[in-house]
């Protein structure tokens, strides 16, 4: 295959954005990756990512050294912008924080010339590419839909396992017309193994959410039926394992809640866009959101029960899930940070990806958590506590003692 002709200037550099940006270079592209964060762009001018992800450090590495990616604070012209940014929730209300993509559109505005093709990657609630996103980029006197192509790709990929399903997964295109969508296909299609389909834009924001919404209610389910079990008496790991042996039931893993960027965000801009239809999607919101105040009152009970003055509370895990680094909208952040407030107990924490955490929490390794603690609480199931034999851990600490929200032992 030829090397492409096109510069490519990949917006914000975090999670999906470094990936995207790197894999476009290794794939020949002439990338030009930026971000305002002045730490993020120095980093990687020395090649050292932020983010701990698995792969990573070596697919960038890869990408500077061959010259073809290279960072800055500023947006340059190019014949391709990919805004991959976060939108958070708004502080006081459930609604989408667009201001990050606002800002980095009106970036693109001075560059922006006949023929260039402007993709959105970042998650947002129906509506926002034509609604927002176009108006925006009109300030260029440009004709949009014409001079102009805009889509919205979003990313699917998963946290911890980026790099693989960046490149396996599916992919969705959504066009502004048919031009922005054929347009965008030839970029993906230089690194995406998996099939791509083409849409409208409006069709991938609403795809993207509903994918995310279905995992969050079916979370929301799972942590339902522990709360069920546990009311009639019986294991829920049991009850999930058996019921599972069913060829089409597949039920999820109930936690100390629903955190992230991605799922415990994302279904809100349903609710935003129809707020009287979306009822279970909000309700399952609810009852995830609720998890970590459950949790902290399951450990308070235990600890009541233990007759020692300051019991030493060992919590496993503080990230919002297995195996990564990321503590955005983490339920085991919540409980930590709620416990360290209380001055009646020690509490230790054993993150093994814990470097952003240094200074914030107690930090100690699982050896020495393990033989001070009074109580356990498993939070992440990161495959460093899986080599623990939980059910002699169980024993040794006594009933009680082990709180396993994860399931280790089960
Ligand atoms: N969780 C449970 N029980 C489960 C599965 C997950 O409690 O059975 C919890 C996790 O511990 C975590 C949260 O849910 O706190 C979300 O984790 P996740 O692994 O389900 O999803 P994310 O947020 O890491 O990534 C999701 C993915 N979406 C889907 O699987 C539909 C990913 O493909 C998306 O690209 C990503 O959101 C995103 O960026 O939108």
């Amino acid at each position: 295959m030829t090397a492409p002709s096109q510069k490519i200037c990949v917006i914000g550099l975090g999670y999906i954005g470094l990936p995207t940006a790197s894999v476009l270079a290794t794939n020949g592209f002439k990338v030009c990756g930026v971000d305002k964060r002045r730490e993020i762009t120095e980093a990687l001018k020395s090649g050292r990512p932020l983010i701990d992800e698995p792969g990573l450090g070596t697919v960038v590495q890869a990408a500077l050294k061959s010259g073809n990616l290279t960072v800055s604070r500023a947006t340059e012209p190019a014949d391709v912008f990919i805004l991959c940014l976060p939108t958070p929730l708004e502080k006081n209300s459930k609604k989408a924080d667009l201001s990050s993509v606002e800002e980095a559109a009106k970036s693109i505005v001075p560059c922006l010339k006949k023929g260039n093709l402007v993709i959105l990657e970042s998650t947002v609630a129906p509506g926002t590419t034509k609604g927002i996103l176009l108006p925006i980029l009109r300030a260029s006197k440009l004709p949009i839909p014409g001079d102009v192509m805009v889509a919205h790709c979003p990313e699917r990929v998963l946290p911890g396992n980026i790099l693989q399903e960046l490149v396996a997964n599916d992919r969705l295109i959504g066009g502004i017309d048919e031009k922005s969508a054929l347009a965008a296909r030839n970029i993906y299609a230089r690194f995406v193994r998996g099939d791509i389909y083409l849409t409208d834009c409006t069709t991938a924001e609403v795809v993207k959410l509903t994918e995310n919404t279905y995992r969050d209610v079916n979370i929301a389910f799972a942590n339902e039926m522990e709360t069920i079990c546990r009311r009639v008496g019986v294991n829920i790991w049991d009850v999930i394992r058996l019921a599972n042996k069913h060829p089409r039931v597949n039920i999820l893993r109930p936690g100390p809640g629903v955190g992230g960027h991605c799922i415990a965000v994302d279904p809100w801009f349903l609710v935003q866009a129809a707020p009287e239809e979306a009822r279970m999607i909000k309700l399952a919101r609810e009852i995830n959101d609720r998890k970590p105040q459950r949790v902290i009152g399951d450990i308070e009970s235990a600890l009541a029960k233990i007759k020692k003055p300051k019991p030493v509370l060992l919590c496993l895990g503080a990230t919002y899930k297995a195996n990564v680094d990321d503590i955005r909208e983490s339920p085991s952040i919540k409980i930590i940070e709620h416990f360290m407030k209380n001055r009646d107990l020690e509490i230790l924490v054993v993150e093994p990806h814990g470097r952003h955490l240094n200074g914030r929490m107690p930090l100690v390794n699982l050896e020495t958590g393990l033989k001070k603690a009074d109580l356990i609480a498993v939070l992440v199931d990161h495959k460093e506590f899986q080599t623990v034999d939980w059910a002699a851990m169980a024993k040794h600490k006594g009933t009680g003692r082990l709180l396993d929200f994860k399931g280790l032992g089960g």
